[in-house]
């Protein structure tokens, strides 16, 4: 018998145009992880609604991002490539485990924190609720491991408590998930600020570069990425912009961080983020030009995402019987 692969599951909010942080620090390594594990990849619609989305662009950016995973190099063929709200078992899973979590532990999430107090009095109930949804997400695959940037850290420890707190009320339901965060590229940070993390929802739009970004403007915005008087191209805490420069170009050309302070010696900052720049470019322009053959071709899209909902629906319906049969819920057929 084939021996069963292990099951992956993340996904990607579309809150706003996906940037360099996103590809580093998720999409890139999802490539590397697709041919040895059963890959879910979702575009988590539901979360985005936790803070006010248009309608016409949350629309095209969901779609966008679907392209940018076919365009990356994850193959619909091999993964189960999916829109969240396409698949009702999150939502009413989510619902269930919601009354197996405490508001405490809610409220102690940073990215809550961090959001909420850039919203001031409009914080939906949604945006405290978010980890709980994303819990749902995971556990209704049974994920073993769940591909994040390091921000994604505490969501996923929240996850593996309700899914402990369940199996030990009931008995056995969940696979306990494990975050697989890299060790490279696993927090690309603000080019302006590099105290911060490099965030879509971020309104300099210096701080960040996007996945679509033209050429041009990927070359100014690193070109003016904050830096330091000190001149030297050196891997270290007191030199925080030039760091994260280094972790870009080291993660695109795979250099290591000490190779590339070698090749710079003696050369100052244009050079570096010329090359910094140039390398971007040429990881994302043909994922562009892919990106915008997809994006013209909505029916292969919907075949796409048509066939991955029916999947994970059947997959995931699986667990939310077992979820409803332990709790209670008595069951409408066998
Ligand atoms: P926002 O900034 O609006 O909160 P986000 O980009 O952090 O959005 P998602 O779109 O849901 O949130 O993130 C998708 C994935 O990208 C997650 O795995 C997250 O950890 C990763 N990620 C986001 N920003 C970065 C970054 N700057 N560096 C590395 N990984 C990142
Ligand atoms: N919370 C994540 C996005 C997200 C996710 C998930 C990631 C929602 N559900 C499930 C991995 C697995 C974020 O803000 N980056």
């Amino acid at each position: 018998m084939e021996e069963k692969r292990k099951v992956i599951f993340s996904g990607i909010k579309p809150s706003g145009d996906l940037t360099l942080g996103n590809y580093i620090g998720a999409i890139k390594n999802w490539v590397k992880l697709q041919d040895e594990y059963d890959c879910y990849f979702c575009v988590v619609d539901l979360h985005a609604i936790t803070v006010r989305q248009e309608p016409k662009d949350l629309r095209q950016r969901t779609l966008e991002i679907l392209s940018i995973y076919i365009a990356s190099g994850i193959d619909p063929d091999k993964n189960t490539l999916f829109i969240q709200s396409h698949v009702p078992v999150h939502s009413e899973a989510a619902w269930l485990l919601n009354c197996y979590t405490y508001m405490g532990e809610l409220s102690r999430m940073t990215q809550y924190k961090d959001k909420s107090q850039k919203l001031g009095d409009s914080i939906s109930a949604g945006l405290f609720n978010y980890p709980v949804l994303m819990a749902a997400d995971i556990l209704i695959y049974n994920a073993d491991l769940v591909p994040v940037g390091k921000d994604q850290k505490q969501h996923l420890e929240i996850a593996r408590d309700i899914a402990e707190r369940f199996n030990n009320i009931y008995s056995p339901t969940f696979v306990i998930p494990d975050a697989y965060i890299p060790t490279e590229g696993a927090k690309i940070m603000d080019l302006q600020d590099a105290s911060k993390k490099m965030s879509k929802s971020e309104e300099n739009p210096n701080g960040y570069i996007l996945i679509m970004d033209p050429p041009e403007v990927i070359r100014k915005k690193v070109s003016r990425a904050v830096t330091d008087s000190l001149g030297i191209v050196k891997y270290s805490d007191e030199q925080p912009g030039v760091k994260n420069l280094i972790n870009i170009l080291s993660v695109l050309t795979k250099a290591s961080p000490e190779e590339i302070e070698k090749n710079y010696e003696g050369k100052g900052y244009a050079q570096f983020k010329s090359d910094v720049a140039e390398a971007i470019i040429k990881e994302l322009e043909p994922i562009q030009t892919k990106v915008k053959e997809l994006m013209a071709n909505k029916s292969y899209l919907e075949e796409i995402y048509k066939k991955g909902a029916e999947k994970a629906n059947y997959v995931s319906m699986k667990t939310l019987r077992k979820m409803q049969k332990k709790i209670g819920l008595i069951p409408i057929s066998k």
